[in-house]
């Protein structure tokens, strides 16, 4: 660290020069992430709440009470406004914090967890850190995991079977509710990874698009993990751990007699409640209506590039929700000549490219990606 402090202005030319050095999603060109621009009611809300901490409630009891009343509205929104949880750091908290209860709770000596070979990267970091078997269940052609690879994988070792309700690559939907069956027979504990499509599911339903149960209307479902700073619209970081039982909450926790509160059930000690302020302010202000609308617009432009790709004779997945995987038969080249002119694309296991329509992708970088692919595939 350097000995003499800058001043403020040489501060922010050096913050606004790295800055410039990013892609913005303002662009358009992000089609890779699923994350976006937040909303502004948020992200106000966020700086407003910078120093806060519900690390320490007793000193926050206003904001505390914002993280109630944001865990209520997603809970309510998925199927049991009774759950308990958090507002946390993104799915990668949320996950671990769910499955660390089901560990718990099983108290099995080399205990197991079943997830789909589909599931996301940071279930690989819950199970080092937990000490947990991961068995990886086999999916079909369309991405979802076989119930009955599932079935037989179940052993006295399981303490949880994972079922993901929008999955990273696809938005492919596990059967949750064949899922949720298979739990309550062999009396496990089910986890949801709705990180992404928590806040796309409940809408598409109702704007008539297929859309299975993932929630908790389904019985056997024991915890969803849903982020806020994905399709919630709520700026990063925000994620959410909901438990159908407030119990498994308790198999958390540990004491802090020397805080405001003697308890603590989150991994977090010192935490933002920036993020739940911001996350009750995106709440608040689209309410479901609004989500709606957001997932109506995304779910538009996803159809646009899937006819358009169709018509340019690219192969394409159907999609489930507002993630479309298209293919070629020079994929590589085709995504190398996608990305020199600069869209940020990405790329499945498979090696398919990948497009993520988040709110900021509007039609007219969807005409102009499309009239891209047709040069790009020219030139291979
Ligand atoms: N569960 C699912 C189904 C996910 O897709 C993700 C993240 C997580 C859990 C973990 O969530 P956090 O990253 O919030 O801890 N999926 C994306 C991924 O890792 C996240 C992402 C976001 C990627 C923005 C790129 C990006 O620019 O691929």
């Amino acid at each position: 660290m350097q000995e003499r402090g800058r001043s403020e202005e040489e501060v922010r030319s050096l913050l606004q020069e790295a800055k410039r050095r990013d892609l913005s999603y303002a662009s358009g060109r992000i089609l890779s992430s699923m994350c976006t621009s937040p909303l502004k009611v948020a992200s106000r809300a966020f700086c407003d709440f910078l120093e806060t901490n519900l690390g320490d409630p007793g000193l926050f009891p206003g904001t505390r009470e914002l993280e109630e009343r944001a865990v209520k509205a997603i809970a309510s929104l998925l199927g049991f406004a009774g759950a308990k949880g958090f507002i946390v750091s993104g799915g990668t908290e949320a996950n671990i914090t769910a499955l660390f209860a089901a560990r718990e709770a099983a108290k099995r000596s080399r205990p197991e967890v079943i997830v789909p070979e589909t599931a996301h990267f940071s279930f690989e970091k819950a199970a080092r850190m937990l000490k947990l078997r991961l068995i990886k269940a086999k999916v079909g052609e369309d991405s979802t995991v076989l119930v009955s690879d599932v079935e037989r994988r179940i052993t006295s070792s399981t303490v949880a079977v994972v079922g993901i309700a929008g999955n990273t690559e696809y938005g492919a939907v596990d059967d949750i509710a064949a899922l949720s069956e298979l739990a309550l027979e062999h009396g496990l504990y089910l986890h949801v990874d709705a990180a992404f499509g928590g806040f796309v599911l409940p809408f598409l339903k109702e704007l008539g698009f297929p859309a299975g149960e993932f929630d908790f209307s389904l019985r056997g479902v024991c915890s969803i993990t849903v982020d806020p700073h994905k399709m919630g619209l709520a700026p990063v970081p925000a994620g959410c751990i909901l438990f159908r039982d407030a119990g498994y909450l308790e198999l958390l926790q540990v004491e802090s007699p020397y805080l405001t509160q003697p308890r603590q059930c989150t991994l977090l000690g010192t935490r933002s409640g920036a993020s739940a302020a911001a996350v009750f302010a995106a709440l608040t202000f689209l309410g479901k209506e609004g989500y709606r609308r957001v997932v109506e617009r995304c779910m538009q432009v996803t159809l646009h590039l899937r006819e358009g790709l169709l018509s340019l004779g690219m192969r394409v997945h159907e999609p489930w929700m507002n993630i479309l995987v298209f293919d070629h038969p020079q994929r590589e080249a085709l995504a190398g000549e996608l990305r020199a002119r600069g869209w940020a694309i990405s790329r499945t296991r498979r090696g398919e490219i990948r497009l993520v329509i988040m709110p900021h992708v509007k039609k007219e970088h969807a005409e102009q990606f499309l009239r891209d692919v047709e040069e790009a595939a020219e030139v291979l």
